[in-house]
């Protein structure tokens, strides 16, 4: 039995007197390209991460929901029937827990009382979707041990209504999508608008390639200010445009003359060349061209910098270090204010980039980073 596995097991079977139903995992994700565009209706091309959260589960007899992590070593204790009655249910960690019962309850689904203990090893705040993974991973747990019969998109968009109306992220679908419906050596191609999908073969190591993704060690939140506020502006910029949303902006420069707020002019700019940039890293993907995805990882950058305005100092330290140092593109992954970043790399090379970021923070006084190369890995299931 694997570690976490074995860990989870260990901590239920002493936490209930009984071995668990089952083990179920989530991924965390890195977001190849396409940042800000989901809840504009757009296009994302996310891949799952081997790192996630282990959850062994339970169903209890009565209408208790018994929360552990194994990582804080706390538990928390509610009624399944009344969460937001009790405050520890709703905010901290457990509510990533605990929101997807109450979702799932919702849309009427009939979730009883259960144990669940969780361990992750998906940093957390580092824009790799730690609270996804939890909430992934609760879903499928959940569908087994009540017999749901529910779709993995639908699962994510569970998961998503926990994130969004119970933990109170006005996030996308990405990261739910990523966690739930991802597959082993590729990416998931989403349309956000029709919730289609199609695989993107990602075969790295075929093609002398891997991924660097280096932790800046900055932190970020989407419960903040920051992420609500460009979702904010986004749908300003397009009922000021009169589309639904920016994703259905097909003149951008038509567009553009036309928006006379200079921050909606930005933020609509960075949403639309987005789009186009992930349809394009889509066809050379699909083309076998991983090589040439180094131009628009960079230029996804460059829109996130200097349009979206989602960077930081350490963010961007770290892109132009990687990349001056022989990455062939890099930027920012995930939700932005910090987080970590994805370089191109010749194999083999992902380690030597992360040391020459690492001396670039020493000499800029910032704190160590850390990191790791990847492989796109398989999205959520029982294990
Ligand atoms: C975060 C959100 F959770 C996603 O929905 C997405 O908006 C992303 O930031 C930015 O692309 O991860």
């Amino acid at each position: 039995m694997a570690n976490a596995e074995q860990t989870v097991t260990e901590r239920f079977t002493e936490l209930t007197g009984h071995v668990p139903a089952g083990v179920w995992f989530a991924p965390g994700r890195v977001n190849l390209i396409g940042e800000h565009t989901d809840y504009n209706d757009g296009f994302v091309l996310p891949f799952a991460l081997e790192l996630g959260a282990t959850l062994a589960a339970g169903v209890r007899d009565d209408d208790r929901i018994r929360v552990d992590s194994v990582d804080l070593k706390e538990t928390v204790e509610l009624d399944v029937l009344r969460p937001y009655d009790q405050p520890a249910a709703t905010t901290g960690w457990s509510a990533y827990l605990a929101g997807v019962v109450w979702a799932l309850r919702q849309a009427g689904h009939a979730v009883s009382g259960v144990d669940l203990v969780l361990c992750s090893d998906v940093p957390i705040g580092a824009g790799l979707s730690s609270s996804a993974a939890i909430e992934c991973a609760v879903v499928a747990a959940c569908c087994d041990l009540f017999g749901l019969d529910i779709s993995p998109i639908d699962r994510a968009k569970l998961a998503r209504v926990a994130e969004n109306n119970f933990v109170g992220a006005p996030t996308g679908l990405l990261d739910q999508a990523a966690s739930t419906l991802c597959q082993e050596d590729q990416a998931l191609f989403l349309d956000c608008r029709s919730l289609e999908t199609a695989p993107v073969p990602l075969p790295l190591g075929d093609q002398g390639l891997e991924i660097l993704v280096l932790d800046t060690h900055t932190p970020h939140s989407h419960v903040d200010g920051e992420y609500a506020e460009r979702r904010t502006t986004c749908e300003a910029a397009a009922k000021a445009l009169g589309v639904p949303a920016l994703r259905d902006v097909t003149d951008l420069d038509a567009a553009l003359a036309t928006l006379t707020d200079e921050l909606q002019r930005k933020r609509t700019r960075h949403v639309v060349t987005e789009d186009e940039r992930v349809l394009q890293t889509v066809e050379l993907g699909r083309a076998g061209r991983l090589r040439e995805l180094g131009s628009l990882l960079d230029a996804s950058h460059a829109s996130m910098r200097d349009d979206f305005e989602i960077t930081v100092p350490t963010v961007d330290l770290a892109v132009d270090t990687a990349r001056a140092n022989g990455a062939l593109g890099a930027r920012m992954t995930g939700g932005g204010f910090g987080g970590c970043i994805i370089a191109l790399c010749e194999q083999g090379d992902g380690d030597r980039i992360g040391q020459s970021v690492a001396a670039a923070f020493a000499e800029a006084g910032f704190n160590a980073p850390s990191w790791f190369c990847v492989t796109p890995a398989q999205g959520a299931r029982q294990l």
